[in-house]
């Protein structure tokens, strides 16, 4: 997430570089040997089946056991091993992502309209029937990840819902992660992890049914796995590095522009922050307040490191020329602490999901405190996305009716281009209708 010349060239207006990522380029997720190892894995799945499934899954996540599926009592009785507090927070992020997501999907009309005399045209919100969501549990297990799929494709109306997830204690999946699924409405939980689990439910192992449409975030391999299954299963985004991206002016508080770039750097050593202002004072304050803040971080040396790397603050006379910066970085998250919130709403075109004002921060929709969905799409991703919702798990499907009064209307410029294309079955299907209607 950085301005190339291009990039620049467009905005126009000069731009100081404050602090400049150390690398230019955000690496390369596509090393092609990743890219070799994933789909040697898919096919060593696609044709050993569940015993392949099991033994990379007692290989690489560490499984125990002979049976993938965590049973019904495990589930059930996730939450009695949880903090009460945790279950509540866990509570309070399943119900307000499913209230957002309910919401949304009370404003996708189906709708019937007549386009012509005789012509009727529709369309109509239909879910995907079965659907795979991957709750990732590496170093960090993202505990509302299952809000934003299992719960989401829960409102869609999506009738099979599988979730896979990685052990992570002792061979078995963590409780919080498994309580987190159930009260998205899981019923169906699998601990598998990575490649495997993409694999699996692409495949039709664990259910024994395939799924239409894989989601949820992960590593490298995970998104890689999804791009490699892609077309033959539908997937959510191809999420690189968590972002993180600033606006500010001279109202925002340097101390908590710094902690809410650092609470994205904490993702990993490779998640861009970047910062834009139009205060002096802020770009020099930021990059020291970020200093002092990481002293004091146990995640230092993750945090620290995407900073260094992968952290930039711009310097912009007008707020216009920051806007023309954030559509240019397109970043996964956006805040805007700074005056004329609605200026900026109007104006940004180019986020995953924007956080507008200095009590509205990136980490509130994180665990879904919020409610909106935080599949979001990353390295620029939001030039043309807008990252999972409800209506990710729908599909807007049409049809059309037409009486035998209608068939001129659209049979005569039908014959007519197919003429011209040569297409003859085509012109037939459309004449064997008009002479239908003549004779
Ligand atoms: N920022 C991550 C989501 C997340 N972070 C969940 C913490 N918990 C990707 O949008
Ligand atoms: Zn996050």
């Amino acid at each position: 997430m950085h301005l190339s010349e291009a990039d620049i060239r467009r905005i126009g207006s000069p731009i100081r570089a404050v602090k400049e990522a150390a690398t230019a380029e955000t690496p390369d997720r596509r090393d092609p040997a990743l890219v070799a190892r994933v789909s040697e894995m898919l096919s060593a799945i696609e044709s050993g089946g569940v015993d392949a499934v099991l033994r990379y899954a007692r290989e690489l996540d560490g499984f125990v056991g002979d049976d993938l599926e965590v049973g019904a009592a495990e589930l059930v009785r996730s939450g009695d091993e949880l903090p009460a507090d945790l279950r509540a927070a866990l509570d309070a992020g399943a119900e307000r992502t499913r209230r957002f997501a309910e919401m949304q999907r009370a404003r996708l009309q189906d709708f019937e309209e007549e386009v012509l005399p005789g012509v009727v045209c529709g369309q109509r919100f239909v879910p995907v029937e079965n659907v795979g969501a991957y709750l990732p549990a590496g170093r960090f297990p993202l505990l509302a990840s299952a809000f934003m799929t299992v719960g989401v494709a829960g409102v869609a109306g999506v009738p099979n819902i599988v979730a896979a997830t990685p052990p992570s204690r002792a061979g078995r999946p963590h409780p919080a992660v498994l309580y987190a699924a159930r009260v998205s409405g899981a019923e169906s939980v699998y601990a598998v992890g990575g490649v495997q689990a993409l694999a699996a439910m692409a495949f039709g192992l664990l259910d024994g049914t395939p799924s239409d449409m894989v989601v949820g975030a992960g590593n490298a391999y995970v998104a890689e796995a999804k791009r490699q299954l892609y077309g033959r299963v539908g997937i959510d985004v191809l999420a690189g590095p968590s972002e993180v991206a600033v606006i500010a002016d001279d109202t925002a508080d340097a101390a908590v522009v710094a902690a809410d770039l650092l609470a994205q750097a904490e993702h990993g050593p490779t998640s861009p922050a970047s910062l834009a202002t139009t205060s002096e004072r802020l770009a020099e304050e930021v990059p020291r307040e970020i200093e002092r803040q990481l002293a004091g971080l146990a995640t230092a040396e993750i945090a620290g490191a995407a900073w260094r790397d992968h952290g930039t603050v711009y310097l912009a006379e007008d707020r216009e020329t920051v806007a023309r910066i954030m559509d240019a970085l397109a970043p996964e998250h956006l805040e805007v602490i700074a005056d004329d919130l609605d200026w900026w709403l109007d104006r940004l075109r180019n986020y995953g999901s924007l956080f507008l004002g200095p009590w509205s921060t990136v980490v509130y929709a994180d665990k879904g405190m919020s409610g909106t969905n935080h599949v979001l799409p990353t390295a620029r991703g939001a030039r043309y996305s807008g990252g999972l919702s409800v209506a990710g798990f729908l599909k807007q499907l049409t049809y059309q009716r037409a009486s035998r009064d209608a068939t001129r209307a659209q049979a005569e410029p039908t014959v007519t281009v197919s003429d011209f294309e040569q297409l003859v079955a085509h012109r037939d299907s459309a004449q064997l209708r008009l002479s239908a209607l003549r004779g």
